[in-house]
This record gives C-alpha cells, sequence and structure tokens, in this order.
C-alpha cells in the first residue's frame, strides 16, 4: 500500500487558534517556520512551542524552517542563531525560499524519509482514532517505498 502524507496548512492567525490546536494531536511532524527578515516572528517561536508540547504527541517531529533566504539583504536572524536555539529545542533546522523554491522540496522529501524510517520502526503514532477536519486520517506505512 502506498505512504500518503497528508499536509496542512494552519493560520498563525490569534482568532484560528482553536483550530489550529485540533491539527496537532494527529499530526507526526511539524513545520514551524518563521521570516528570517523578521526577529519578532522568531521571538514568537517559544509560544508556539508551548502549544505543540501542549498539544501534539510527544513524538512529533518538528522542523524549524527560516524562511525569505531570498531576502538575504534584511536578514535579522542569522543562521547560526537558528540552529542553536533549534538544537536545543531538538529540531531539524532548514533555511527556504518560498518565493524561489528553495530548498522547500528537499523540505518535504526529507521529513517524509524521516517518517518513512520512523514508520519501518514502528515508532510512528498512526492516531486513526483521532478525527481531523476532512478525510485526514489514513496513513498506511508499512509497505511503502525504498527509502532506508
Ligand atoms: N520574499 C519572500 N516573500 C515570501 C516568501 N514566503 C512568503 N512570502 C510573502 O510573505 C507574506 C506572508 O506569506 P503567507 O504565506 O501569507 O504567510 P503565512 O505564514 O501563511 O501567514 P498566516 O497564514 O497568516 O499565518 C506574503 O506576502 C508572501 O508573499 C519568501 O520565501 N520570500
Ligand atoms: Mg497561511
Amino acid at each position: 500500500m502506498p505512504l500518503q502524507l497528508q499536509i496542512w496548512d494552519t493560520a498563525g492567525q490569534e482568532r484560528f487558534r482553536s483550530i489550529t490546536q485540533s491539527y496537532y494531536r494527529s499530526a507526526n511532524a511539524l513545520i514551524l517556520t518563521y521570516d528570517i527578515t523578521c526577529e519578532e516572528s522568531f521571538r514568537c517561536l517559544p509560544e508556539w512551542l508551548r502549544e505543540i508540547e501542549q498539544y501534539a504527541s510527544n513524538k512529533v517531529i518538528t522542523v524549524l524552517v527560516g524562511n525569505k533566504i531570498d531576502l538575504a539583504e534584511r536578514r535579522e536572524v542569522s543562521q547560526q542563531r537558528a540552529e542553536e536555539f533549534s538544537e536545543a529545542q531538538d529540531m531539524y533546522y532548514l533555511e527556504t525560499s518560498a518565493k524561489e523554491s528553495d530548498n522547500v522540496e528537499k523540505l518535504f522529501l526529507d521529513l517524509a524519509c524521516r517518517l518513512i524510517s520512523e514508520a519501518r520502526q514502528n515508532t510512528l503514532v498512526n492516531n486513526v482514532s483521532s478525527p481531523l477536519p476532512g478525510e485526514g486520517k489514513s496513513i498506511s506505512y508499512l509497505t511503502c517505498c525504498n527509502f532506508n
């Protein structure tokens, strides 16, 4: 059976928070994105991490993404600072440009590889009983593909 990767986007605005929280429970991975040209978006990360700790599975894989590297001249958060933060929080770190599709494919492929690897070790939480909006609940992963 094929592996199915479902990707859900959440809105950052406060008024959507109650919806966002319901996504966490069944997520196997979370991508936390900030804007490298906006110090404030970086400083908000601890608040998002608190939410993750509160609502997500303790096995969730979290990737920190510094986006907008096409605007390098306006960078406010150094790569080193972000890497140190992500390491301390047990997150992977990657920098992207959604605008120029830089590292975006790599982000999702790396994440898919990690999920497949966890599935192979049978540590992936398959929360089929947790309802999600729409049909977001099937993960058939044990005979998926040829990744290591
Ligand atoms: N230059 C540049 N602009 C970007 C990039 N990614 C997003 N933007 C711009 O940043 C702004 C915000 O992008 P959104 O995709 O709305 O950000 P978001 O995090 O989904 O925002 P919420 O849904 O409100 O949480 C938009 O004007 C985008 O065009 C990027 O990689 N480079
Ligand atoms: Mg959005």
